[in-house]
């Protein structure tokens, strides 16, 4: 009888923290042994040459969901966990959001019903829109304690969007039961006057998508979020960010000792402003929130990742298909920039992206890559080293990678069902040759083994990165209602 399930052997194994030669072997979904030599596995992955990592963590992508600016998602959990897979991805953490006329635990219920044929492993942010009595005070307790450790909160979207007195009271119960804050950061008045004005002057074009959210609108949501955050010592994370000035925001709290975590996303390291430039069509495959800005913004990201300031790289995948009548364009063919659905898919083309213009252009480390794709985020949301670890007791999560390989990303080779990439043509080098969740392999040299249904919701106990400081602005305790001695 063979000693492992399954061994992957002979390659370069790569963690956040270190790098060395080791065979891995997996029991019963877990790694149970790291070494040289190990003994046989019923099965084996011949990882020679090529990198053996903790499989991606995605910690924002919508799945299944309903659009905050209209159309349909294009994916289901089965289709985009699929795609995840197949792009070195073992770990999604989506979006179970707050329908108008449906009780909150009845619609994270719907979501988990339609998780059930997930491919990997999932957990769930819950979005709250009105924080009303019962919401707070009942349903996101108890939804938190069984296990959904991060609320979801917009600044902008009319449908969304909640005002400061409303954020502070989703800071308050988040504090008072232990839950991350995450926030799509936006000035949403602002953005909305000037879409009124842009329209007004007859620019409809995706291309003024970008003009009627500059920069200054993240900066100023970033810098007000930070605040109110300090105000109820809530740790939050920032959802992504796409420019030095809101990057600088969040550095300057970080050094002041704030649980202030952010994030950003390949799309901001490789669209600008100027893919917006396009006929409608074509540049509504560009059409994010917030929107794609410079090279020069580009380049700066990079600088706020190499230094830790933004933490993680998620896919904000948002699928809506170009050629669907209910997806970009549910608004008609002609419809402004304002009222095509914003997003772009990324699932599983997140890691190639990031290894190219990371570890390929030399802005980053190996160690550094497996910790923005991986392990930051298991850390952030309560998962590791449960996930985001090569390491004896860890799940076998992983994915052997191909570091010489050249792939040119194009909609033919993909596996989500969205029916463009909006990084057609782009060469990467860097492609994942295995991907294995619990011991399981779900994809190998261009097959796709994944199943429906295999994916388990990953419930999140409390952990260290959601613990408050202990310290508010003065000597009152607005959650406990106190006074310090
Ligand atoms: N913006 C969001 O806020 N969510 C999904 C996609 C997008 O572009
Ligand atoms: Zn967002
Ligand atoms: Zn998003």
């Amino acid at each position: 009888m063979s000693e492992y399930d399954l061994v992957v052997r002979g390659g370069t194994v790569v963690n956040a923290s270190d790098i060395v030669k080791a065979d891995v072997g997996v029991k019963d979904g877990r790694i149970v042994a790291l070494g040289e030599k190990l003994g046989a596995g019923a099965k084996e992955v011949d990882a020679s040459g090529r990198l053996v990592m903790p499989g991606g963590v995605d910690s924002h992508c919508h799945i299944d969901q309903p659009s905050s600016t209209g159309g349909r998602n294009a994916e289901t959990f089965e289709t985009a966990t699929r795609s995840a897979a197949c792009g070195g991805t073992t770990s999604v953490i989506c979006f179970a959001p707050q329908q108008k006329g449906v009780g909150l635990a009845d619609g994270v219920a719907a979501y988990h019903e339609r998780a059930k044929s997930a491919c990997i492993d999932y957990s769930f942010h819950i979005v709250i829109n009105d924080p009303n009595d019962a919401v707070v005070g009942e349903d996101l307790p108890k939804l938190i304690g069984e296990g959904h450790r991060s609320i979801k909160l917009f600044m902008t979207y009319a449908s969304n969007r909640v005002d400061d007195g409303q954020i502070l009271r989703i800071l308050e119960v988040a504090r008072r039961n232990q839950a991350l804050v995450c926030v799509h950061a936006e000035n949403h008045d602002a953005i909305m006057f000037m879409t009124e004005k842009l329209l007004a002057a007859g620019l409809n074009g995706t291309k003024y998508h970008s003009w009627c959210k500059p920069a200054l609108v993240e900066r100023e949501a970033t810098y007000r979020m930070i605040a109110l955050a300090e105000l109820m010592d809530q740790p939050i994370q920032i959802f992504h960010v796409t420019c030095g000035e809101a990057a600088e925001e969040i550095r300057r709290a970080q050094q002041r000792g704030l649980k202030i975590y952010a994030e950003t996303c390949p799309q901001y390291f490789v669209l600008t402003e100027k893919d917006l430039d396009r006929d409608a069509r074509e540049g509504a495959k560009f059409l994010c929130s917030p929107a794609p800005r410079t090279e020069a913004e580009q380049e700066a990201l990079w600088n706020y990742v190499k230094s830790g300031t933004l933490g993680n790289v998620t896919s904000d995948h948002a699928p809506y298909n170009i050629g669907d009548p209910d997806g970009k364009f549910w608004a008609g063919d002609n419809a402004p920039f304002s009222s095509i659905a914003n997003g772009v898919p990324g699932l599983e083309t997140r890691m190639p992206i990031v290894f190219h213009e990371g570890v390929v252009k030399g802005r980053l480390s190996l160690q550094e890559f497996v910790a923005v794709t991986s392990t930051n985020a298991a850390k952030l949301f309560g998962l590791h080293p449960q996930k985001g670890a090569i390491a004896v007791g860890a799940d076998a999560d992983i994915v052997v990678w191909d570091a010489e390989k050249k792939t040119v990303i194009s909609q033919d080779i993909l596996h989500h069902a969205t029916d463009y990439t909006p990084y057609e043509g782009m060469e990467v080098t860097g492609w994942p040759a295995a991907t294995i969740a619990r011991g399981a392999v779900l994809w190998q040299d261009g097959e796709d083994m994944c199943e429906p249904g295999y994916g388990r919701f990953l419930a999140r106990e409390p952990y260290d990165y959601i613990k408050p400081r202990g310290a508010f602005p003065t000597p009152f305790d607005p959650v406990a209602g106190t006074v310090a001695e």
